[in-house]
């Protein structure tokens, strides 16, 4: 490539390092939590190993050989099943996508103290498990129950609460959703940063709700008060706000960015002529994604779009460009089945939670 057609050259993609630029916290978070490659959207199910992490304590190592899920609470007849007991009962297999809430959140400004997200806390997997429906039904809630809590192993504190990782669902919800009882991920056994040996999976919400390292499910008669439930995952407009909860996943797509990156920026060269744009979409609670456009040279350009592989996993979708000389921004958006549609702004929140804005990636198009 001539050197005048290099747009990094001269340019090393590091910026001079000062104290105060990033917190050492926010740099541990995104040391322990990993993010997808977006090159990896490219693939209808994302690599065991590539798939994002958020793991708020440590890891619970646990011996599945003596683990026991505990049903607790207002129950009358609760019971303890094994790994072996749980393999026993009718299976199935289902792609899930998984975003975190807080995907997005380096976007959003001012943005909150947390693990830094741009755009990779999502994923898809083959879930395999048991429905959890019917043992709940087993375990037979009292008519006081008005929701399940969900414990994992996992303990530790967040603004000087202590607490087990836990998280609720309404008896309606628990009749709603197509909740699993999840052991196996992509065929393979729950691999321990994904809740070895057991979590369950609620397709079409943000990924907090599906408890990892589970342990305890526990029938309620008060709304549970938790700090995963009460403390955090609630959009809220300033400190002061009581907020919403978090829950379904909102509409969003992301592309695989094209051509070859620059190391330190990411930002991407590729040659002119014709190149097929290619990428992902979702959204929360089982709705399909009815349309994807792409912004290319100013102008919106409708996405083909492929059949999704169950109600709950992403779709692709492909558009063809032709690339011409010089420096673009690249743009996509989702619309979902209700009507939903991708903002190209960050929507508030002052945690940073479900920001779906529009991802853009920077191109260079040069002669080689
Ligand atoms: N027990 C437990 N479950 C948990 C978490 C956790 O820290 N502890 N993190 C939650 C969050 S915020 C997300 S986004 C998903 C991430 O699942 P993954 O790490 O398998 O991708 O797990 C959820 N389940
Ligand atoms: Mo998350």
């Amino acid at each position: 490539m001539a050197s005048n057609d290099n747009p990094f050259s001269g340019y090393s993609g590091r910026i001079v390092t000062q104290d105060g630029l990033y917190s050492q916290s926010e740099v541990g978070l995104a040391n322990r939590n990993s993010g997808i490659l977006l090159e990896t959207l490219a693939l209808d199910v994302t690599p065991t190993g590539l798939h994002y992490l958020l793991t708020h304590f440590d890891v619970p190592l646990i011996d599945e050989a003596h683990h026991k899920l505990e049903f607790s609470g207002v129950f009358d007849a609760p019971f303890e099943l094994s790994l072996d007991e749980i393999k026993s009962l009718p299976q199935v297999t289902m792609p899930v996508t998984l975003e975190c809430a807080g995907n997005g959140r380096s976007g959003v400004s001012p943005r909150s103290h947390s693990m830094p997200w741009s755009y990779e806390a999502v994923g898809t997997s083959e879930w395999t498990g048991t429905p959890l429906k019917p043992l709940i039904e087993r375990a037979g809630p009292k008519s006081d129950a008005v929701e399940i809590a969900f414990f994992g192993a996992d303990y530790g504190f967040d603004k000087g609460v202590g607490h087990y990782f836990g998280r609720s669902l309404t008896m309606a919800q628990i009749s709603d959703l197509d909740v699993m009882l999840v052991h196996t991920m992509n065929g393979q056994p729950l691999l321990p940063q994904h809740g070895a040996p057991l979590r369950i999976i609620v397709p079409g919400w943000y990924g907090m709700a599906s408890v990892k390292w589970l342990g305890r499910i526990e029938a309620l008669t008060k709304p549970f008060d938790g700090f995963q439930q009460v403390r955090t995952y609630r959009f809220r407009e300033d400190d002061e706000d009581p907020g919403r909860p978090v829950t379904e996943m909102r509409v969003k797509s992301l592309m695989v960015p094209p051509g070859v990156p620059d190391w330190g920026s990411r930002k991407r060269w590729l040659e002119p002529g014709p190149v097929t744009l290619i990428g992902r979409a979702w959204s929360g609670g089982g709705v399909p994604i009815s349309k994807v456009e792409v912004e290319l040279d100013g102008e919106w350009r409708e996405a083909r779009l492929e059949q999704q592989a169950s109600n709950y996993a992403w779709s692709k979708w492909s558009c063809e460009w032709k690339a011409t000389p010089g420096a673009h921004v690249l743009r996509c958006r989702a619309t979902d089945a209700k009507g939903n549609v991708q903002p190209l702004d960050p929507p508030w929140d002052v945690a940073g939670f479900a920001n779906n804005a529009a991802q853009k990636v920077q191109v260079y198009v040069g002669q080689p």
